[in-house]
């Protein structure tokens, strides 16, 4: 309870669990002690609590905890994740994506010139600042004329960062900004500046909240000219912990919350967005759909997903189909921009390429949502959200498994990768996600790699085309989804090889055909990519449409299916 970000997540917290009697918000504070947040934790669970949220002090510490009581009752962790996915939901903001937006604030400022900043960070424990340093450096690297220095305040308070900036002397010279990882620390700052021949210098700083010494404050009084805000998503927790143990489905795994730039030009328009209340829906909502095709089980699946959202949600929904191909795709967002589409969605087939289109979707006024897969862009106003899974995590997760059931004892371990439609953004991370763990251990090697775009037949085409050119020496296919791991099962079956048994096979996805595959034997793991994005997507668009805020990412819950669990979850696979 240290700092005002603390402060207004804890008062969040408790307002918006008033507004529910059925709810009662037991509260204890760790005083920045992770030995006492544990034994807190066991005193909650000793009263029964029905749900925890918990705001790890050391995210590594906590992790064997939380993970022990998200066995018991569902666990919501709040502003710094940690390591692994056990626990319900996770909901904080994008920290590197805060240090990114205070970089391209001070390139503007710095407008080609040699440009000197100050930044002032947190302790070296704190993950957040980590985060928002490496988001500053990633946009630096690409601005020599910037140099940094950094000073580091361990308890981020504005009296150390007052004290410290104090001290700098002839430092502080050259120093043209200064950008302070929370509010409190750039108040300090400019306590350190203010009256004296250094007053002139710019100061960042993030949170952005109203109220006395509050970033908006600061920024209207002239103390700091920008702030990056950080929404605590204390409101968010309340209203997800009622979805939860209420058993509403399509609850996520993350919720990544939005921040936004403020300075004096656009503070009035900010502040008037958090008093807006979400207005009913007058219309109903009109939505265009760029689809990707018809490529797997799991598109098939996610179509059918959206289309019945849509009809729950009373969305007027035109879906076209561009059926693999990037120039239609792109096609059909203009004709939804001609046709004036309230809201449009992209599954975008590959992740370049976007910027034109979608800069003519945002001077028509008409907000974009990616869906299951992701663009690549250095702009970052170009879409609104993206609903999907974490496809790097589910590549790490495909190697893992690897790792602990094809143990490299007679020699390394060959590894034949079908990836999915190149340029995709499910390939490119579930690819980096897979080398990322197999590059911590020497005994694997991916020896061929070739595209399946996706489908049954092109998965079927790389087994082919690889036994037509050697004798097959593969110990594992890692097939990014499951129809081309199907495809691949054909082929080896056509030319006397046991899928499953000569070779193991792990693949993405989770489709009722692989997980009867696994319970065959003739598939080893499969890890789930969820397809049923539909609930949370028309509720994205209905919320954007009664002018309520949208997270930056909302990240889908995913499992993994072995031979464990491939009985037992079958019935439930529903496509
Ligand atoms: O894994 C694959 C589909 O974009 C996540 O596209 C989706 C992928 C999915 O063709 O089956």
């Amino acid at each position: 309870m240290r700092e005002p970000w603390r402060l207004v997540l804890t008062r969040e917290l408790q307002e918006e669990a008033a507004k529910h009697p059925e709810i009662r918000l037991v509260f204890v504070d760790a005083t920045q002690d992770s030995d006492k947040q544990i034994k807190d934790i066991e005193r909650l669970l000793g009263y029964g609590i029905d749900l925890l949220i918990v705001s790890p002090c050391d995210a590594k510490r906590l992790t064997p905890t939380i993970s022990e009581v998200y066995q018991n009752i569902p666990v919501i962790v709040l502003d710094r994740v940690v390591e692994g996915y056990d626990y319900t939901l996770f909901i904080g903001p994008d920290n590197e994506s805060i240090g990114k937006q205070a970089g391209k604030a001070i390139v503007s400022m710095a407008v080609g010139r040699t440009f000197s900043v100050l930044e002032l960070r947190g302790g070296a424990g704190s993950q957040a600042s980590a985060a928002r340093s490496r988001g500053l450096e990633g946009v630096f690297v690409r601005h020599p004329n910037i140099r940094t220095q950094v000073v580091v305040v361990e308890n981020e308070s504005r009296d150390a960062a007052e004290d410290i900036v104090a001290s700098l002397g002839d430092r502080l010279e050259d120093v043209d900004v200064i950008f302070a990882h929370n509010d409190y620390m750039a108040l300090g700052a400019y306590r350190a500046i203010q009256g004296g021949a250094n007053a002139s210098k710019k100061i960042i700083g993030v949170d952005g909240f109203a109220g006395q010494d509050g970033g908006l404050e600061l920024i209207r009084k002239g103390v700091i000219d920008e702030t990056i805000t950080c929404p605590t998503g204390g409101r968010e927790a309340i209203q997800f912990s009622l979805d939860i143990l209420q058993n509403v489905s399509g609850v996520p795994k993350q919720v990544i919350l939005r921040s936004h730039n403020i300075t004096r030009d656009n503070l009035e328009s900010y502040e008037r967005s958090l008093d807006k209340a979400p207005h009913e829906l007058t219309d109903v909502i009109r939505v265009g759909y760029a689809q990707v095709g018809t490529e797997s089980g799991w598109r098939l699946a996610a179509n059918s997903s959206i289309r019945e959202a849509a009809m729950d949600f009373n969305v007027d929904l035109t879906v076209i189909d561009a059926n693999q191909s990037p120039a239609r795709q792109i096609e059909a967002v203009r004709t939804f921009i001609s046709q004036k589409m309230d809201v449009i969605v992209i599954s975008p087939i590959i992740d370049s390429g976007w910027e034109p289109v979608l800069r003519e979707a945002k001077r028509a006024g008409i907000p974009v949502l990616l869906s299951d897969r992701k663009i690549n862009t250095e702009a970052d106003d170009l879409f609104l959200t993206y609903i999907g899974g974490d496809f790097i995590e589910e590549g790490r997760r495909a190697m893992r498994w690897v790792q602990a059931n094809v143990p490299p004892d007679k020699h390394p371990v060959r590894i034949l990768e079908i990836q999915g439609t190149i340029g995709a953004s499910p390939t490119i991370e579930r690819k980096a996600g897979f080398e990322a763990v197999l590059a911590e251990n020497g005994s694997y090697g991916i020896v061929h790699s070739s595209s399946g775009d996706y489908t049954i037949e092109g998965g079927r085409q790389v087994v082919e085309s690889y036994l037509r050119a050697n004798a097959w020496d593969i110990d594992v296919i890692f097939a990014h989804n499951d129809d081309m791991a199907l495809g691949a099962i054909e082929a080896l079956e056509s030319a006397g090889i046991k899928p499953g048994e000569d070779v193991k096979i792990v693949s993405v996805d989770g489709t009722k055909r692989a997980v009867k595959a696994i319970i065959d034997g003739k598939l080893n793991c499969v890890v789930e990519c969820a397809p049923f994005l539909g609930p949370q997507l028309m509720k994205a668009v209905t919320d954007l449409m009664m002018g309520k805020e949208l997270p930056l990412r909302i990240i889908t819950d995913e499992r993994v299916f072995t031979r464990e669990n491939a009985e037992e979850v079958l019935p439930g696979r529903s496509y």
